[in-house]
């Protein structure tokens, strides 16, 4: 009896303990949603800023663009090609683009597929590398380096009626163009700008005496250091209005930065924007890592240097771009977190960029340490 008894209460404690556990469960479960819910909002901001932007595909060297009222996004597409690692990046094997988009910063990003593929560029043997975009009169334009069937990297333009293509390439590359990283600034009264130039892999220090040469040839360590170019695009956008003139970078007494000044000299990965007025001419110092601005009141220079932007990411290389969309500015840039640290993997990030009141631009740290 007395054990019957003890075994109908030993039920009936387990039933309302079970009950409480349910119900505290249930609560419980509410609760963790509602924090998930919260998490991933904070999580979203969160990956817009230091997550990767397309984890489908590894991506670089990122050119935005805002075209009708969307932010489009034309980078390299990286793949191990197994070929091994040089100076002269010839890992870099990359033969097609894919152009990304998003409705809204943190909103979906849409791969639109093959934009362009290496097979379809009569002219280019290999090295599809960073690219950049354009939009004139309803029309997109396309630019990008790759090596000619002699090995030398030339400049191509492909054109498009939409945004992420896909684009139709020119037969011949641009006439007079040479080296890599072309950025088209189109300037405020409607003339375009081609900045370009890369030094080592990029081959810019092959051109010092205005023709190709096989030879590398650097100026000596206390001399003006090798200088990106920048030429006025013609009416069409798939010429050279002239020959492609020196962009000049001056330290703070108006000297030329020089060769051995490797924290400050121009390597790679030119980009203008205009901010207030000025002339922002931004680049990557290459083997140190560095993404740095310099100012000017013209688009063709000089600049004078002014500082860091971004320190350097995860992976050997740093490249970005810089663009204003709803009234703030980012900066696009990659690093190679997703394949943890591999140099020829990387793929495309983005954050806000902010200003002083000065207009000098707040050093940004994106560096990821244990992938
Ligand atoms: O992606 C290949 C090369 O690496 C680019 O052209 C350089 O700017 C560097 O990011």
């Amino acid at each position: 009896m007395i054990q019957k008894k003890n075994s109908f209460l030993d039920k009936l404690l387990i039933f309302s303990l079970l009950c409480s556990i349910i119900s505290c469960k249930n609560n419980t479960d509410k609760d963790s949603v509602e924090s998930d819910e919260k998490q991933t909002a904070e999580e979203k901001n969160e990956n817009t800023i230091k997550g990767p932007l397309a984890t489908d595909l590894y991506t670089a060297d990122p050119s935005a663009h805002v075209f009708n009222d969307k932010l489009y996004v034309y980078p390299s597409h990286d793949y191990d090609s197994g070929i091994p690692e040089d100076d002269l990046g010839s890992h870099f094997a990359m033969k097609d683009y894919h152009v990304y988009s998003m409705d809204s910063v943190g909103g979906e990003v849409i791969d639109h597929g093959i934009a362009l593929d290496l097979p379809d560029v009569p002219w280019a043997k290999m090295q599809l590398w960073a690219p950049d975009a354009a939009e004139k009169d309803g029309t997109y334009y396309l630019f990008f380096p790759a090596k000619d069937k002699d090995s030398i990297f030339r400049m191509g333009v492909a054109t498009s009626k939409n945004p992420q293509g896909p684009f139709t390439a020119e037969k011949e590359p641009i006439k007079g163009s040479f080296s890599i990283d072309p950025a088209v600034f189109e300037d405020t009264d409607g003339e375009y700008y081609m900045y370009f130039g890369g030094i080592w892999g990029g081959q810019l220090q092959r051109w010092s005496s205005g023709e190709y040469s096989k030879e590398d040839t650097y100026p000596a360590d206390d001399a003006p250091a090798l200088h990106p170019k920048v030429a006025k695009m013609g009416d069409d956008l798939l010429s050279f209005a002239e020959t492609p003139k020196d962009v000049i970078i001056l330290d703070e007494n108006g000297k030329e930065l020089t060769t051995g000044d490797n924290d400050r000299r121009f390597f790679e990965a030119a980009w203008v924007h205009k901010y207030k007025d000025k002339y922002y001419f931004s680049y990557s110092t290459g083997d140190t890592h560095n993404i740095v601005y310099a100012t000017g009141d013209n688009p063709y220079g000089p600049f004078t240097y002014q500082g860091v932007l971004l320190k350097p990411v995860l992976g050997w290389t740093n490249h970005h771009s810089i663009v204003e969309y709803n009234g703030k500015w980012y900066l696009f840039f990659h690093d190679s977190s997703l394949s943890k640290g591999k140099t020829y993997l990387r793929s495309v990030k983005m954050t806000e960029l902010h200003y002083n009141d000065d207009g000098s631009i707040q050093t940004i740290d994106a560096k990821v340490e244990n992938p």
